[in-house]
């Protein structure tokens, strides 16, 4: 194989890389970039272990106390640098059509020319004085075919560490890949070339930033952050953005959503899919504890946010999660509302941005109900309960999150690797709102559940930069998400559906569900958390053509007879206002359907069009 050597720079390649395309096109990548030097990850526990002590070297890291939380590690990003940056996002796809009206978009030639071609280009001489490390990770088990593989060269070696828990990576990538396998080439740089003798920082990033997709020849470039899904290319870019496209040539779909497993007393089991927008609870609900009343129920967790979904050779949605790890939210995380995961974090842990014990401990808002009387808050600083009542400041961020591996996990399912992934049964869309939305309610066919997932609307979150709280649509909790016209997106969905059924196929049902409806006191009702276990009980009753419930304008919900109230204090009263349809408040939110249909007119399925049509004449009848 013919191995470009560059001048001043080693490529490093080792003798088990055959892969000529793969190392030219490094060469190429440290060449622009001027990279120090180049290594290979091979995955391996050694090499974790010497990039986590090279990260407490630079002061990126802090080592835990390893009597507390063995082997595990906290890091403070820059306080600019601390959620995804979805105005710095895009799709350059050729047509901006084809990134539709809820994408940045630029044209390929344009932004290739702003990051890597142009005499000004951001990418040229971005990793001066820094490592360039080969991250071969692959989506999904390894060498299944259902799998995809991705390679990310990156100068950042806490994107390193997390790949290595969030993905299968190394060395065994390249050994599936051989001599010409397909990737998806993920380029990510922080931004903060060294000049020689300059002194790095603990957190390099660059105020500005691009997230940049190109749909059409599956490749990934990242400038300018170091957090989460800006970095971690085969989360949100790969196993969402570019697979959504992939997904809709090919047959399948990628979806921002959970996968459990849920099994009865009697051994009957289900598995669930189900989509909520950042932030709202898909790592609790995927890790649920049943509650008392509900002895001998069993949830089991597959994924925690993603999950890839294709027609199997009896016509049922398989889904498959095609991540290794959670990068869940700390914050609200407790014994109480996911002890699961309290469980997972006790070990083998990279926590971000929440706050440091004088034990050398984590800790963060919501996981002990007395807070520590002494902390070094996420930005360096001393945090004490008296300072945070006088100021409101937080000890954590508030998108302050973990990356642990799903084996870690003790309510992981048997399955969760299973490379023909699990067959649905239910698929649940929820956003977070106050108010309007009720509790849950069955979709009565497939067109109606794709009309309430493509006009959900969810209160935004500290995952994402921006302001907080506001409603806005979320389609299929896929707004930040998809890689190409959303109205699109839906007739796939619709396409999809339709040739399902036309071949006899049993379609998963599909509710639509709110956790966050507030009192007049503006405290949620809904105690949620292990207590949603009441609603997923009465959606699988339906499932099995057990369970009762009653026609309303916009599908079948349950009267409180129809939920298992044993073991909980919830009155009628109390019932009532978490599934109140507000005539007034529905009308106000047809009219927020309607201004998103304009928004997402051009290719906007017919059949949504006619599903608001029904829904606006029962709304007034
Ligand atoms: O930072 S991530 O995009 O990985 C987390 C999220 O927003 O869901
Ligand atoms: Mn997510």
């Amino acid at each position: 194989m013919n191995r470009p050597v560059m001048e001043g720079l080693r490529l490093n390649v080792p003798a088990y890389v055959k892969h000529a395309r793969l190392v030219a096109w490094v060469a190429e990548v440290a060449a622009l970039t001027e990279a120090r030097d180049v290594y290979w990850c091979d995955g391996s526990k050694e090499e974790y272990d010497r990039l986590c002590a090279q990260l407490v070297a630079a002061g990126t890291f802090k080592k835990l106390n390893p009597e507390l939380r063995p082997n595990s590690y906290l890091a403070c990003s820059s306080p600019s640098d601390v959620a995804r940056v979805e105005d710095r996002t895009f799709i350059c796809s050729e047509k901006k059509e084809e990134a539709g009206p809820t994408n940045n978009w630029m044209a390929p030639a344009e932004m290739r020319e702003l990051l890597q071609t142009g005499s000004a280009a951001l990418f040229k001489g971005a990793m001066k004085g820094r490592t360039l490390y080969v991250v071969p990770f692959s989506m999904g088990p390894l060498g299944s075919p259902i799998a995809h593989i991705g390679v990310e060269l990156s100068d950042s070696p806490y994107v390193v560490v997390n790949m290595k828990i969030m993905t299968r990576m190394g060395r065994a990538v390249l050994d599936v890949l051989g001599e010409d396998g397909v990737f998806v080439p993920c380029v990510h740089t922080v931004g903060a070339p060294l000049e020689p003798g300059q002194k790095d920082v603990a957190w390099p990033c660059n105020t500005t930033k691009y997230i940049v997709h190109y749909p059409e020849t599956r490749e990934i470039w990242s400038y300018g952050s170091g957090y989460g899904g800006n970095a971690l290319l085969g989360k949100k870019c790969l196993a969402l953005r570019i697979a959504s496209t992939m997904g809709r040539d090919q047959g399948w779909l990628a979806e921002h959503m959970l996968l459990l497993g849920v099994t009865s007393p009697e051994g009957k089991k289900h598995h669930v899919a189900a989509a909520f927008p950042s932030a709202c609870g898909k790592t609790n609900f995927a890790m649920l504890i049943p509650p008392a009343g509900f002895e001998g129920w069993k949830v089991t967790t597959i994924g925690d946010d993603i999950a890839w979904i294709k027609p199997g050779q009896d016509g049922r949605l398989y889904a498959i999660n095609p991540e290794a790890g959670y990068f869940g939210v700390a914050p609200g995380t407790n014994t109480k509302t996911n002890s699961n995961c309290m469980d997972s974090l006790q070990r083998d842990v990279i926590f971000t941005n929440v706050a440091l014990t004088d034990d050398g401990d984590v800790w963060w808002e919501g996981m002990t109900d007395t807070p520590p009387a002494h902390l070094i808050d996420w930005q360096g600083k001393d945090w004490t309960p008296k300072l945070a009542k006088e100021t409101g400041a937080k000890a954590s961020h508030p998108n302050a999150r973990f990356t642990v591996s799903a084996i870690n996990n003790p309510a992981l399912d048997a399955e969760w690797d299973n490379p023909a992934g699990v067959p649905l049964d239910a698929i649940i869309f929820g956003g977070r709102r106050s108010t309007t939305v009720p509790l849950v309610t069955e979709a009565r066919n497939w067109v109606e559940g794709v009309y309430m997932a493509a006009t959900m609307g969810s209160e935004t979150t500290a995952a994402a930069a921006g302001q907080q709280g506001v409603v806005r649509r979320d389609p299929f909790a896929m707004l930040p998400f998809m890689g190409y016209n959303m109205s699109d997106y839906f007739q796939h969905w619709l396409d999809l559906g339709k040739k399902l059924e036309a071949q006899g196929a049993k379609l998963p049902k599909i509710y639509c569900v709110n956790w966050f409806r507030k009192g007049d006191d503006g405290k949620f009702v809904w105690p949620g958390y292990g207590e949603n276990m009441r609603v997923l009980k009465w959606m699988l009753e339906r499932v099995e053509g057990r369970g009762q419930g009653v026609e309303n304008i916009f599908g079948v919900s349950p009267r409180y007879q129809d939920l298992s109230w044993k073991g909980l204090d919830f009155s009628q009263a109390q019932f009532e206002q978490v599934t109140h349809i507000d005539k007034a408040a529905w009308r106000a939110e047809l009219d927020l359907h309607a201004e998103l249909f304009t928004q997402l007119a051009y290719h906007l399925p017919a059949e949504l069009t006619a599903a608001k049509a029904k829904l606006e004449e029962r709304l007034a009848a």
